[in-house]
């Protein structure tokens, strides 16, 4: 007699994904098999609004259209050349991104952990070559509650023991103050600084805001002490936040700016490093590169992304829907919350209790959402939201913060 075995079903993926995975994660278990906008579908046809974009990485929606067509059109063309020639797409991928924000020069990558380890090589190098601190003595100053990627360097000045302890040697050269602090940027400041690193709103450590006035006072103190502003805008960039970059809400132009997540749509990891011509030019061919980066399948996607960003207006549409979703979320007035945070559609609830089990809940109604640091629920659903689908959401999460 033949078994029949229901290689689909949700419990048996799960089984044969844990036995041969490496075991990094602790997922919730809702298996997504299709997805549209903002919505997502489990393997038994369940239907979820996405509350968390893909950490950001999805702001366009899923599937956009144009962008699954400039994928699909680009990789009958030609997808890898590698930099060792040019590809014809690259021109036009750096035209838009350059202009779109507001920069003179790109260096393109592919995830963010390798842009912000650019971003370093150029700040160290600006470092040598420009403010003539001592080889290898330059030091970049970075934020308690940073979260910059995974590498071996970037976790070095991590404030989170799981992230680094174990994973050492550590790559010297950071120095750690408290975010929001402008002062205590200055006071770090030695003749070997080269640059300070920070996120505008930090993500992983629970959707912070600095104070207002934070971003303005650290261009000040980056101008007059000499030193590189460089702001990862990997997660806060490309609209999530309710403008092209989060600096924009304090009108404050960085040296350098890292992009990734959503530069890539939400269909294949691309990131790049905007500075000045001046800066860029420290890099002379063979000082950094990588396989993939500037390929020509990431620079159609990338150039789709951000004209898909632009042409539906979707920074100001996050502006406004953020309002809209913070407002709603004070009115619930739910004894369960504790502070609500964030900008544009990067929002923090932060609970009294662990959040993770809210999390299954809403899950559970239909509403995909992450707990970051226990305690705080993170919603940032795509920028393509509609409104009627923040109803149908804010219902749910009424219902289970209801206490
Ligand atoms: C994971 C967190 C978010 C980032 C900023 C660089 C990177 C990230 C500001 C590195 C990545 C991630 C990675 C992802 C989860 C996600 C995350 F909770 F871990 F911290 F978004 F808040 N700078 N963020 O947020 O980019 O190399 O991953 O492309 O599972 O580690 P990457």
């Amino acid at each position: 007699m033949t078994q029949i075995l229901d290689h689909s079903g949700t419990a048996h993926l799960l089984r044969r994904e844990d036995a041969l995975g490496a075991h990094n994660y602790k997922p919730l278990d809702v298996v997504i098999h299709r997805a549209q906008g903002a919505w997502v579908w489990d393997t038994d046809g369940r239907r979820y609004l996405d509350c968390l974009s893909a950490y950001s990485a999805v702001n366009q929606g899923h599937c956009h259209p144009r962008i699954i067509g400039a994928l699909t059109q680009q990789a009958q063309q030609v997808t890898l050349t590698s930099r060792a020639f040019r590809n014809d797409r690259l021109a036009a991928f750096y035209e838009t991104v350059t202009r779109l924000l507001n920069f003179e020069a790109v260096i393109p990558m592919n995830t963010g952990a390798e842009a912000v380890e650019t971003a370093i090589k150029l700040a160290r190098k600006w470092a040598y070559q420009v403010r003539g601190v001592p080889r290898d003595q330059a030091q970049i100053i970075v934020m308690d509650g940073n979260f910059h990627g995974r590498t071996t360097t970037l976790v070095s000045f991590s404030s989170e023991a799981q992230y680094k302890e174990d994973f050492g040697p550590l790559t010297p050269g950071f120095v750690r103050v408290p975010y929001g602090d402008a002062a205590a940027i200055e006071a770090a400041i030695t003749p070997n600084t080269a640059a300070v690193l920070f996120e505008p709103i930090q993500g992983e450590a629970g959707v912070i805001v600095p104070p207002e006035g934070f971003l303005r006072a650290m261009r000040d103190v980056c101008d007059r002490h000499g030193i590189l502003m460089i702001a990862d805008e990997i997660q806060t960039g490309l609209g999530r936040t309710g403008r092209w970059l989060a600096c924009d809400h304090e009108q404050v132009r960085p040296d350098v700016v890292i992009l990734g997540k959503a530069l890539g749509g939400g269909v294949y990891p691309v990131s790049a490093v905007l500075s000045s011509r001046e800066i860029m030019n420290l890099f002379r061919p063979g000082d950094h590169g990588s396989t993939f980066g500037g390929n020509p399948l990431a620079a159609a996607v990338a150039q789709a992304s951000l004209e898909v960003l632009n042409d539906e207006n979707l920074p100001a549409r996050a502006d406004e829907l953020g309002r809209y979703l913070r407002g709603r979320l004070h009115a619930l007035a739910s004894p369960l919350v504790k502070d609500i945070r964030g900008r544009g559609l990067l929002i923090g609830v932060e609970l009294h209790a662990a959040a993770r089990p809210y999390c299954e809940a809403l899950r559970d109604l239909g509403v995909l959402c992450k707990e970051t640091h226990e305690t705080t629920m993170r919603l940032a659903p795509p920028l393509v939201t509609t409104r009627e689908d923040l109803d149908w959401a804010l219902e749910r999460i009424e219902q289970v913060l209801r206490g």
